[in-house]
Parts: structure tokens; C-alpha cells; sequence
């Protein structure tokens, strides 16, 4: 049976996943968005802070029966921001960056709000969320001592699709040049309705170029949905888009593990080469399938120290049901 995901969770997500504000000095802002805000010294560490939180909840009848039903939510998305002690920008500075940001946002993806993407950007090694290895061959993704995880330069190689690419090889004769990815998903596994993981790429070795992908299955405990491509030495796109028992490929941790290897092995004349620029998971969950700011306006907190900036978003959502009787 799966499950329909709560509106301020997809919103939240959605924020999170995308959220990319810059600072003055060039570097990313840590924004930490959560469901309720706590108090001035939570933001502390941070650059800021967004909330999401439910307000109420309508539901429409689509036609007379009343089977059909639209089911709209409004949110109250807040953004927060402080004077933070050692910051060369200001809490109002800052405030406004996030509230365009939050405004982009929700602007662009207000047709797509349950679909995220996730993908390596601003990741090294040691991630805590999304992983990467390297290895000679199709194991399960738990194998102790075969997989290698890259190093942050490699890791910084996926970070978009830029023709700056990893280049892994594996030399040792019948070995293919693999590796494994691990995306973890931020959804309940029971709420996940589609995914389509992707890898841009190539791959060479003597006995014929090419890359084939898979995908792990956690229940039957093999990679499966295998898809072969980028034999043309340049980059090419495989998609593996999974609807079917979806659940059934996040494992217990909510890992997605895709695996990419050069479609033959190295010779003992001549290395397998695999070459990536670009990896990316999007999970389409069961929720809400448009969502759009109606206005927002500035609740700024003065009395006290540090002062608080704060900024009001009402965000209208909807998804559609049928009711079945
Ligand atoms: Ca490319
Ligand atoms: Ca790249």
C-alpha cells in the first residue's frame, strides 16, 4: 500500500533540496530548513533558517458524485536570519537573498513540487548523504573490501554536467572499471511513486567501448533493469526509470545504489576506462502536484537582541484524489 507524503514534508524538501543562496564573500549559505522554528540561538551556525509548517486545509469535489476530489493545502513558509557575530553580512542582507531564493524556487518547480532531484553537487568524500566508490566488477553494494570510496577531487567531478569528468581505469586483466553510487533519498520508501536514475558518461576497453547501468533490487538482492550505451566515445545519457515496485530499490538506510561499469573488461594489453561527468537520482513521490506562493510580507522582531528577520510566505498546494465510492 503506499502512502500519500504531507504537504509541508514535500515543501520542505523541495526547499532543501534546492535552496542555493551566495554569499558575499562567494561561498554557499548554510540554510537549515526545518518544520518549526526554535528559537534565535538554533540559527546560530547557520546563515539562516526556513520553516515549514501546515496552515489549514480544504478539499474541493471535482464533479457531482464526488469521487474526485482536489484536496488543497495552504503552508506558512518562513525565513529567518539574525546578526550573526563574525559575518561580513548583514541578517537583512541575508534575509532578502533567501526570500528570493525560496521565490525561485517554489516559482519553478510549482508544477513538479513532488519530483527531486538529488545529485553530488557540493559533496566529497566522507558524504554523509550521497556516496561514490570505485571497484572492478558487479557486487552487492554491502561487499566489504571490494568497493573504494573516490577521493573529494573525484567527487567534485560529478558535481554538474560540465565535461569535466571522473575518469576511473582498471588494468588487471577480465576487470571492469565500475562504480557504484548510493543516493540517499530524503521520502518515506512507501511514498516514492517513480524513480529514474541517470548517468552521463562513456566507457572504453578493447573488446568494444560502451557503459552498462543498473540498479540495485534490495528484496531479490540483485542488480537488475541493466541499460548499455556510450559506446561513441563521447557523452551519452542512460536513463533507468523505475515505476514498477518502486520501494523494492531503497534499501533499509533509503539508499537508491546505481551501478555504471564498462560494458567489457580490461585485456592484458589494455585498460577499461570509465569516464563520468554527471550522475543524478529524481524520485517522484505520491503528494501534492502543484504548489505556488500567493504573497509573503516581512514580521521582522525588533524588541529583542539579536533582532530577528523574519519573512512570511502563505504557499497555496494541491493534489488530486479519488475517493473510490
Ligand atoms: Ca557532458
Ligand atoms: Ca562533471
Amino acid at each position: 500500500m503506499s502512502e500519500t507524503e504531507e504537504a509541508a514534508a514535500t515543501v520542505m524538501r523541495l526547499l532543501k533540496a534546492n535552496l542555493r543562496v551566495v554569499k558575499d564573500d562567494g561561498g554557499l549559505a548554510s540554510i537549515n530548513v526545518v518544520n518549526e522554528f526554535q528559537n534565535a540561538q538554533a540559527i546560530k551556525g547557520f546563515d539562516g533558517q526556513v520553516t515549514v509548517g501546515f496552515a489549514e486545509s480544504a478539499d474541493q469535489k471535482m464533479e457531482l458524485s464526488g469521487k474526485w476530489r482536489k484536496r488543497l493545502q495552504v503552508l506558512r513558509v518562513n525565513v529567518w536570519t539574525s546578526e550573526q557575530a563574525g559575518s561580513g553580512e548583514s541578517g537583512r542582507v541575508m534575509r532578502g537573498k533567501i526570500v528570493e531564493e525560496v521565490n525561485r524556487v517554489v516559482r519553478q518547480k510549482r508544477s513538479r513540487p513532488n519530483e527531486t532531484t538529488y545529485e553530488f553537487y557540493n559533496l566529497g568524500a566522507g558524504s554523509q548523504t550521497h556516496k561514490a566508490y570505485f571497484g572492478n566488477g558487479e557486487a552487492s553494494p554491502y561487499t566489504p573490501n571490494v568497493w573504494t570510496e573516490l577521493a573529494s577531487e573525484n567527487y567534485q567531478r560529478l558535481w554538474a554536467s560540465d565535461d569535466n569528468r571522473l575518469q576511473l581505469s582498471a588494468d588487471e586483466d577480465g576487470a571492469y572499471a565500475t562504480v557504484l553510487f548510493g543516493f540517499k533519498l530524503e521520502c518515506r520508501e512507501k511514498t516514492a511513486k517513480k524513480i529514474a536514475v541517470s548517468f552521463e558518461g562513456f566507457g572504453t576497453a578493447a573488446g568494444g567501448d560502451g557503459v552498462t547501468v543498473k540498479a540495485w533490487n534490495s528484496e531479490s538482492f540483485l542488480w537488475e533493469n541493466a541499460q548499455s550505451d556510450g559506446a561513441g566515445g563521447t557523452d551519452e545519457t542512460i536513463t533507468i526509470t523505475l515505476t514498477a515496485n518502486v520501494p523494492n530499490y531503497i534499501d533499509e538506510d533509503g539508499y537508491v545504489w546505481l551501478l555504471t561499469r564498462t560494458t567489457n573488461p580490461a585485456s592484458a594489453q589494455s585498460p577499461a576506462v570509465l569516464h563520468c561527468d554527471y550522475v543524478s537520482c529524481t524520485v517522484t513521490v505520491n503528494g501534492i502536484t502543484y504548489c505556488d506562493v500567493v504573497n509573503y510580507r516581512d514580521l521582522d522582531r525588533v524588541d529583542g537582541v539579536p533582532f530577528i528577520f523574519r519573512t512570511e510566505f502563505v504557499v497555496k498546494s494541491w493534489f488530486f484524489e479519488n475517493i473510490g465510492v
